[in-house]
Order: C-alpha cells, then sequence, then structure tokens
C-alpha cells in the first residue's frame, strides 16, 4: 500500500529488495567505489546469508551487481558471513570473511578477485585452503568472526588483522592474527584488547586517525600508516549484548600487541558511541581518491517483521561518513556526511533570523519535506544564558520525556516528517542542563515517541551530551529520507540516527517546523538552511 511504498528511500543505499545487515569489504579500486553487504536474497528477513554487491562514482548513485558471494561450501554453507577488504602495495585485493560452516562453526576464509582487470570485480574466487583459521583454543565455535581490514607491520614483515570474540567470563575480546602471505597464518600472543562485562564483539574495526593540530588532522590514514607521536589508533566493537557501536581511542604498540584507550573511563563499550539512536555493525575504509577514511554502517528497522515482509524490504545503510578525530575538545572523532551528498542537493531555503518564543511551534514552508538536508545553528537570548544557573539539574534524553518534557533551557529545535496538526513527528532537540557536578552540559536528543501513530514500532527517546566549546552556537544537520532521519550535531561529535514510520505525515503532506519547548528562553535560528534532497533511483525496481 501506499505507506509502505513510501517509506522506501531516496537517496540512502538499498538493495531492490529483500533483507540487508551488515556493509561488507567496502574498498575503492580502479575509480569505482565498491559495497558488498550482507544480504538475504530469498526474503525481507534475515537468513541465507550471501554478498550483495553495488559500485559507485561518487558514494551516492549506486549501480547493483550480482551476488558477489554465496554460500557454496561446506565452510560457509550457513552463510557467508561480515568481511573485510585488504589491498596490497602491489594493488592485488584480498577479502577476508567468515564462514558459517555446515556445522554452523565460524571460521574466516580468504577470496581473491577472478579478474584483476576488471574495475567491477564481478566474480570472486575462494581459496583452495579455506578455512584459513578455526576458532583458537578456549574459543567458542560460534564465538569467532569479523576480520578486519588488516595492516602492514614492517617490525616483522607480516600483515596483521583482528577478529572479535568472547572469553568464558563474558569480556569481549580483540584476537590478533599475523601472515607473511595470506597463506600462512599464526595467532599473535596476547590479546590486542579485552573489557569485562560486554560480551561478545562483532565486526571489530581498528585504524589510526591523525591527532596532530594541522593540515594531516583533515585527512584520512591508511590502515598501515606507522603509530608514532600523531598518530592513535581507534578500536570500535558491535555489541551482541545491546546492539550499539562502541568506540575509544587509543594507544597501539604492535610490539606488545596491545592497544590502550587514552582514557581508562571512556574505553570501548562504556564511554563513546558512533550514533545513539540505530546504527550497528559498522566498517571503515580507506579511501585512497579523496584521501579520507569513511565509515558505513548498517540501520536496521524500528517496525515489525510481518510490516517487513508485506513491504518486501528490510534495512538501509547509513549515509557514508567521514571520519577524523576531533582536534578542538581531543576527546571524540567527528563524523560527517561525506561532501557528494551534496551534490543532491537542489532548491534551498534560508529561515534565519527566525526567532521562536519559549513554548512555541514556527512552520518552515517547504513543498517536499520528505527529502531534506538541514543545517541549523541556535542561539539563546542573553537574559536567558544569564539565568543558567539556575538551570535544571541532571537531564537525560531518554528520561527527559522527549519534546514534550519542560525545562528552563529546553527542548528546542526541529520537528521533521511532521504532518500539519503534530500528531506525527519526530524531534530533533537540544536542552541544555546543569550536571549533578554542577556543570552546564548540553544534550542532544530524538524523540521518536510520537513519530507514528502505527503501534507495532520501536519508538524511543535517544541521545546523549554533545561537547560545545566556549564560543560555539549549538548546531546541528540533519538527513531527512522519507523512514530515516540522521542527525549530526556540533560538526559530528554526537550523532543519532532514527527510524520512523509515519502514517499520515507522508507524501505531501509531511512538513518540518522550528519549535521551543523551554520554559524561559526564547532561542533564534541564526542560521538554517534547509534543501530538498534529489534521488539517487535507487529505487525503481518493481518485480
Ligand atoms: N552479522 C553477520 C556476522 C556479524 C553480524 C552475520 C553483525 O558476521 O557478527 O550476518 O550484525
Amino acid at each position: 500500500n501506499d505507506m509502505l511504498q513510501w517509506q522506501r528511500t531516496g537517496f540512502h543505499f538499498q538493495p531492490p529488495r529483500n533483507w540487508m545487515n551488515d556493509p561488507n569489504g567496502p574498498l575503492w579500486y580502479k575509480g569505482l567505489y565498491h559495497l558488498f553487504y550482507q544480504y538475504n536474497p530469498d526474503s525481507a528477513v534475515w537468513g541465507n546469508i550471501t554478498w550483495g554487491h553495488a559500485v559507485s562514482r561518487d558514494l551516492v548513485h549506486w549501480a547493483h551487481l550480482p551476488l558477489a558471494m554465496v554460500p557454496d561450501h561446506w565452510y560457509d554453507l550457513r552463510g557467508v558471513w561480515t568481511g573485510s577488504a585488504t589491498i596490497l602495495p602491489t594493488g592485488q585485493i584480498v577479502m577476508l570473511y567468515t564462514g558459517s560452516t555446515n556445522e554452523s562453526v565460524q571460521v574466516q576464509n580468504l577470496a581473491v578477485p577472478a579478474d584483476p582487470s576488471d574495475p567491477l570485480l564481478k566474480t570472486w574466487v575462494k581459496s583452495d585452503s579455506n578455512p584459513v583459521l578455526a576458532p583458537p583454543p578456549g574459543i567458542g565455535p560460534k564465538d569467532f568472526r569479523d576480520p578486519t581490514t588488516a595492516w602492514y607491520d614492517p617490525s616483522d614483515g607480516t600483515w596483521k588483522f583482528a577478529v572479535g570474540s568472547k572469553d568464558g567470563s563474558h569480556a569481549g575480546i580483540v584476537i590478533v592474527y599475523r601472515t607473511p602471505d595470506f597463506v600462512r597464518y599464526e595467532l599473535v600472543p596476547g590479546l590486542l584488547h579485552r573489557v569485562p562485562g560486554t560480551g561478545m564483539w562483532e565486526c571489530v574495526d581498528f585504524f589510526p586517525v591523525a591527532v596532530a593540530e594541522g593540515p594531516e588532522a583533515a585527512e584520512g590514514m591508511e590502515a598501515s600508516a606507522a603509530a608514532g607521536p600523531g598518530v592513535r589508533h581507534v578500536l570500535k566493537a558491535s555489541m551482541d549484548d545491546d546492539r550499539h557501536d562502541y568506540y575509544a581511542i587509543g594507544t597501539y604498540d604492535a610490539g606488545t600487541n596491545t592497544w590502550q584507550p587514552e582514557d581508562e573511563r571512556m574505553d570501548v563499550g562504556i564511554g563513546l558511541r558512533y550514533d545513539w539512536g540505530m546504527f550497528y555493525a559498522s566498517k571503515t575504509f580507506y579511501d585512497p581518491a579523496r584521501r579520507r577514511r569513511v565509515l558505513w554502517g548498517w540501520i536496521g528497522e524500528a517496525d515489525s517483521e510481518y510490516a517487513d515482509v508485506l513491504k518486501g524490504w528490510a534495512s538501509l545503510q547509513a549515509v557514508p561518513r567521514t571520519v577524523l578525530f576531533d582536534t578542538k575538545t581531543r576527546s571524540n572523532l567527528l563524523q560527517w556526511p561525506v561532501e557528494e551528498v551534496e551534490k543532491l542537493r537542489m532548491s534551498n531555503k534560508n529561515f534565519s533570523g527566525i526567532t521562536i518564543d519559549a513554548g512555541s511551534v514556527f512552520p518552515l514552508n517547504i513543498t517536499r519535506a520528505t527529502q531534506l538536508d538541514i543545517e541549523a545553528e541556535f542561539e539563546i537570548e542573553e537574559e536567558a544564558l544569564a539565568m543558567m544557573v539556575k538551570a535544571d539539574v541532571g537531564y537525560n534524553c531518554s528520561t527527559g520525556g522527549g519534546a514534550a518534557g519542560r525545562g528552563m533551557l529546553g527542548p528546542f529545535g526541529l520537528l521533521v516528517l511532521a504532518n500539519e496538526r503534530l500528531s506525527e513527528r519526530t524531534a530533533v532537540y537540544f536542552y541544555i542542563a546543569r550536571g549533578i557536578d554542577g556543570n552546564l552540559r548540553t544534550h542532544f536528543c530524538h524523540d521518536e515517541l510520537r513519530s507514528s501513530r502505527a503501534n507495532d514500532i520501536i519508538k524511543r527517546v535517544v541521545g546523549s551530551t554533545v561537547p560545545v566549546l566556549d564560543g560555539e552556537r549549538l548546531s546541528v544537520r540533519i538527513l531527512v529520507d522519507h523512514s530515516i532521519v540522521e542527525s549530526f550535531a556540533q560538526g559530528g561529535r554526537t550523532c543519532i540516527t532514527s527510524r520512523v514510520y509515519p502514517t499520515e505525515a507522508i507524501y505531501g503532506a509531511t512538513k518540518v517546523f522550528l519549535f521551543n519547548n523551554a520554559t524561559s528562553a526564547s532561542v533564534t535560528a541564526r542560521s538554517l538552511t534547509i534543501w530538498e534532497m534529489d534521488s539517487t533511483f535507487n529505487h525503481p525496481y518493481s518485480t
């Protein structure tokens, strides 16, 4: 029906039909970006996992290609699971991936392109020596998966890569292997890292970032870039226990095979998250064409499996994000939609200078509000700022009552995918409050509670604090695309992704509003630009 039809996106990556999950082996080769992904060719629910495949010149417009790999050997008969690409200095691509065997044991396998001269990399050959790794002693047969991209270690002349797991006492762990040639493999003694109580670590990612102030910090680094004073390593794990992607920034020592977080209180699984909404099993790759590191993440559905079967598809990939170290806060990464997304911007409207009084909403006149790119900067009136001493204490997005809650300095922001009478709306907002330590904190949240009148949907208020430095305005970028809202606060320090399923705020009935539900502060949108976004035509398939 019309409502389900409308939920397909205009500029997000999705296969023509059926189930998708993790991004796999992203890479750039001979002028093309490749994305592989976990895919069920037979239905809109998880199962029979193969590798779907698509290519693009700009990370935005995609052409779908035939399946790259299917379960056709004993060592991957129950699924060609997640893996990563490594590009050797010779240009040769090696793909390491997890197979679930005929007996559901998780093993690591190797595949290479059949014809390296084919820029489409359509055909993949699985190695005769597969599986190249079985679970080591002490590791459960179902707790050993998702090899990372390999990095070269000149000190012993080997390629190293990590595999995520958990140990007997429910600690998440990272196991490292080394190989001189991707034929012979050896376990590296010890563990790269271990965090008690975090359970199985899926889809581990491990990459260097430039941290010294200066032009290097604006570029991505290759996996094999040497560690040094201006370099830190990001370790990311997808926590099977709570289905979120956690990261920390730390120091890698190849010699001792260890990685230590910069701040022990912000270890993986404890502190930072890529995204406070729905975003999982993500993976980065280094793009040599534009010298950047790009992050892909799987965005699942918050509706029912029944609805997915009805609509015939499930899941999206988030818009690819560049990832950099934040040299201003020095404590987090910055994630931002790749610049090519801006090519999809069509007509724009400027609403700069609008002041929204406490307790009011302001409609923004946009003709087609189902596909948008919004950039906004807010300023709180001076008198309110002076009263900040009285700001309420101890706010928390998930318990603060969402957009309907009222405090002195929040919530205020935008209502997207809203209908005229606001019976449906998704709120993207800031809320300034005092922490229990007495310091002011800015919270950044999504309120999904009234995003849809349908009731077979998970709706929550999600979010976290966002660092705001002296002299900075509150800023947000929001991408709206039918059933997805992705928000980036303060240049990408804190990100939130929501899947929402309006029933009335669809097609021409979709609207956008500014809102301010604070009790005493009026807020001005110092700048506010809204672009309608073009479609990438990745959804015209009908059969
Ligand atoms: N998805 C894959 C696994 C991975 C999980 C199976 C994460 O390899 O651990 O589809 O979503």
